[in-house]
């Protein structure tokens, strides 16, 4: 398997940038919402990258609506809605690099290898 990066956000934040991160959902009618949600308040960004990465990551954050999400998923543990699902994760390789380049500049991004990968890894 490909080592990828996907882009997790813990919502909501500051498209106050300006930024268009859901493009792809502009003509869902849900659309005018889910901006209102995801512009009103901070939001943490992080960039994750490995092996596999992109599937791991939306297992941890589990289903959309959070009353299909699995019981020990972050939206299956902590969020009632789908309207207000706690976290972001990209949902493929291409959208993985796409999301990490629009919410980082180059040189925003800290690489390095922590001393446990050779165990987490072949
Ligand atoms: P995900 O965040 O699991 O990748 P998505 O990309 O289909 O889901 O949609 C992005 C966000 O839009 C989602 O986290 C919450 C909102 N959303 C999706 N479907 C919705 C719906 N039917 N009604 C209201 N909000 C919705
Ligand atoms: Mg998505």
């Amino acid at each position: 398997e490909q080592v990828q990066q996907t882009y997790i956000m813990v919502k909501p934040d500051g498209v106050q940038r300006g930024l268009e991160h859901y493009k792809d959902l502009k003509a869902k009618p849900f659309y005018p919402k889910l901006i209102d949600y995801i512009t009103s308040g901070p939001v943490v960004c992080m960039a994750w990258e490995g092996v596999g990465v992109v599937l791991s990551a939306r297992k941890l954050i589990g289903s959309t609506d959070p009353l299909q999400a699995e019981p020990g998923t972050i939206r299956g543990d902590l969020a009632v809605q789908t309207g207000r699902n706690v976290v972001h994760g990209s949902d493929s390789p291409e959208n993985g690099k796409r999301e990490t380049a629009l919410w980082f500049k180059e040189g925003e991004l800290c690489q390095w290898t922590p001393a446990q990968a050779p165990w987490l890894q072949e």
